[in-house]
């Protein structure tokens, strides 16, 4: 472990912790923010009042909105001299939100992120390909940082270019993979048609995140490479990358709570939910100086559970993210999340790990349209062998989602290929 005195920590004493901090972090935002002096007022409430963890429910929501309004430095809670790094958010759904990091924030990203990787089996004498965007996403430096600290060898290369990726990959002996897990498929699927083989390869481990993926495909990513794959979750807002990382159990991420306090709300009324439901994730920052956030409400849908785990961790574990409540469909009145839809049709012999969704209206009726690429196989098979396949996949996702769902086959090699953040919803009756 990378940190085994946090990470391991009697739970009863990282509440402490928790709580020292939580004051620490509740008189920081109090005095220096503007925007929480204000709320605090509003609510009636000052820092003297949050007494123990319970009290964290008296404190104020943060909202993206929020972030928005204050655009672009105002709620940063130290002065602009003492930042030395600017972030931004992917801004896909609207206008960026800007993060900033002080010195001290950058040391406890790094961190933070070599926990994860530590977690996942990674260390000094691995040599680790950076697939991730760099820039203003977090994704490229927050793995850097990390994969430095830990003392790895690291490959800067960002996303994109996938043939340069293979062949740095086979040259430079990589073991590990850092990128999103839609770019892992899509170096992954290259490498076959290149007709490598993945054995001939140094890989070994992969770290996919900055998106919601399901388990299926998981277990396609590491047969068509022959990796161990981890999931790792963040967000810009939080820190970036190394707010959760999955352990060599794969069993859910380890969420860094001695410095995330993490709660799960009902999205629709802001009520806490018990440990093992499923709701919003909503995380406080506790040592975070540039950019401290009270109760930030993540969007992302899902569980949090609280034993102990089998690596000897004892911090808490959220499931994978099922999707983010602004990424829910509401069709004809059913909640479907695309992940429920990937993880159908990753399950059927014959279709590629590639699928698009289209939501559509066709008078007062919402449709639902997936597409889905077969492989080269069945593309030129009888329609019979065709049709199946469809009626397949559309019982299979009536009997998930309780919806008809229309299905239709389209040729190898015809959708959209992503080297960062999978799109794979086209909502037209937003249009
Ligand atoms: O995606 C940070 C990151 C970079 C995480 C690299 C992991 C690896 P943002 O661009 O601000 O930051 O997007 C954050 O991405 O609220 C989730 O909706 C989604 N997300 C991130 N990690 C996961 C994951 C980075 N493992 C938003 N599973 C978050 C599902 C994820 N969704």
């Amino acid at each position: 472990m990378w940190e085994e005195k946090y990470e391991t920590m009697e739970r009863s004493e990282l509440g402490q912790l928790q709580l020292e901090r939580l004051q620490s972090v509740v008189n920081r935002v109090y005095r220096n923010v503007k925007f929480y002096n204000e709320k605090f007022r509003e609510l009636k409430i000052s820092p003297e009042d949050i007494k123990s963890l319970d009290d964290l429910r008296k404190l104020p929501f943060t909202t993206k909105e929020d972030l928005r309004r204050n655009y672009p430095y105002g709620m940063f809670a130290v002065p602009l001299r003492d930042i030395v790094r600017i972030h931004s958010s992917s801004g896909t759904t609207g206008k960026t939100t800007v993060v900033g990091y002080t010195k001290n924030d950058l040391e406890l990203w790094s961190n933070l992120v070599a926990r994860i990787m530590v977690a996942a089996g990674v260390t000094k004498d691995d040599i680790i390909q950076i697939s991730f965007g760099y820039g203003l996403f977090t994704g490229g430096f927050g793995l850097h940082y990390g994969a430095e600290k830990i003392g790895a060898t690291v490959i800067p290369i960002s996303s994109g270019n996938t043939d340069r990726q293979i062949m740095i990959m086979q040259d430079y002996h990589t073991t590990v993979l850092v990128s999103t897990p839609s770019y892992a498929l899509v170096i992954a699927d290259r490498i076959e048609e290149l007709g490598i083989d993945p054995q001939s390869l140094s890989l070994r481990i992969g770290l996919f995140g900055a998106e919601p993926w399901s388990e299926a495909m998981r277990q396609e990513i590491e047969a068509k490479l022959k990796i161990d794959a981890y999931d790792n979750y963040g967000l810009s807002e939080i820190i970036g990358p190394g707010v959760a990382g999955e352990c060599e159990m794969k069993n859910g991420m380890h969420i860094a709570e001695d410095h995330f306090l993490v709660e799960i709300i009902d999205p629709e009324t802001g009520e806490p939910l018990p440990p093992g439901e499923e709701g919003e994730l909503v995380i406080t920052t506790l040592t975070k100086e540039a950019l401290p956030l009270i109760r930030y409400r993540t969007r992302d849908i899902t569980r949090l559970h609280y034993e102990k785990c089998g690596c000897g961790r004892t911090t808490a574990r959220m499931e994978r993210v099922k999707g983010r409540t602004d990424d829910m469909l509401i069709v004809r009145g059913v909640n479907v999340f695309p992940s429920q839809i990937e993880e159908v049709l990753f399950n059927i012999e014959g279709t590629e790990p590639h699928y698009q969704i289209i939501v559509d209206r066709e008078g007062r009726l919402d449709t639902l349209t997936v597409l889905v690429e077969v492989s080269p196989k069945i593309f030129s098979d009888e329609m019979k062998r065709q049709k199946q396949i469809i009626e397949e996949i559309e019982e299979k996702l009536y009997s998930v989602l309780g919806l008809k769902v229309r299905v239709k086959l389209v040729e190898p090699k015809t959708l959209q290929r992503f080297e960062g953040k999978a799109k794979r919803v086209i909502d037209k009756r937003r249009l």
